[in-house]
């Protein structure tokens, strides 16, 4: 029987289209090596600011390349025509790379350090702390590109880069198991209850600088 990812993949890149689609090896060692880049980008910026601050930031990071079928359904949701060409140039996280900071003032530390890396571009950024989205959703988005070497070329490659403390990846992570279960009537009151949530999360990032800053103090 035809697997699922086969038959998305199929629609997403097209007959012929394979080789040079994100299926291609090619490009999946690409994306990998971006992500590998990025993770030690942001392990090496840890490292600056345990110099300055005397703690660590980074709590944890984690990559991920996006699947077909998360493809298929972003076009659908954009209106693209779900062609190689078009998620290339229209999709900004095809390369995503999530980076935990322990307090929300250390997300803002770490893009800074992040902006000094001359050779990481930040071609956009999006900064859902200060302006939530509406369902609730708190992270600063970085849209960036790096230089991957690969086979005799360089290549800059675009990522997004998502910046949040502990308490946004907890809520986040709680509001996507929700995405799954969009269109119940349940569905809808849970939400609700989650954009209460998020609002109480907000409030306790601030706390939790205030007390750091009182610690810091002693
Ligand atoms: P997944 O499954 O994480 O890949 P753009 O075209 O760049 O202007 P785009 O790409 O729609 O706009 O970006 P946006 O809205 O900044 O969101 C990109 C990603 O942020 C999403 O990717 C999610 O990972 C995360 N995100 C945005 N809004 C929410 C939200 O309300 N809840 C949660 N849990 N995550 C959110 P994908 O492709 O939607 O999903």
């Amino acid at each position: 029987m035809e697997r699922i990812e086969e038959r998305v993949s199929k629609i997403v890149y097209g007959a012929g289209d394979i080789e040079e689609g994100f299926g291609s090896s090619s490009f999946q060692v690409t994306a990998r090596c971006a992500i590998d880049i990025l993770t030690a980008k942001l392990r090496i910026a840890d490292a600056e600011l345990y110099l300055e601050l005397g703690r660590n930031v980074l709590v944890h990071t984690d990559g991920r390349l996006k699947s077909a079928e998360s493809i298929l359904s972003k076009c659908r949701k954009k209106g693209y025509d779900p062609t190689y060409e078009n998620v290339q140039e229209k999709l900004n996280d095809l390369i995503g790379v999530r980076a935990v900071c322990s307090f929300e003032d250390d997300v803002y530390r770490m893009a800074e350090v992040l902006k000094t890396h001359k050779d990481l571009k930040i071609i956009k950024k999006k900064d859902y702390i200060k302006t939530p989205k509406s369902s609730g959703y708190r992270s600063l988005h970085l849209i960036v590109e790096i230089p991957v070497y690969f086979q005799e070329e360089r290549r800059w490659v675009r990522a997004e880069l998502q910046l949040r403390t502990p308490a946004m990846d907890f809520w986040a992570g709680v509001d996507h198991q929700l995405r799954y279960k969009k269109g119940k009537e349940e569905a809808v009151l849970i939400g609700e209850g989650l954009k209460e949530y998020a609002q109480v999360i907000a409030e306790l990032d601030k706390k939790m600088v205030e007390l750091r800053r009182r610690i810091e103090a002693i």
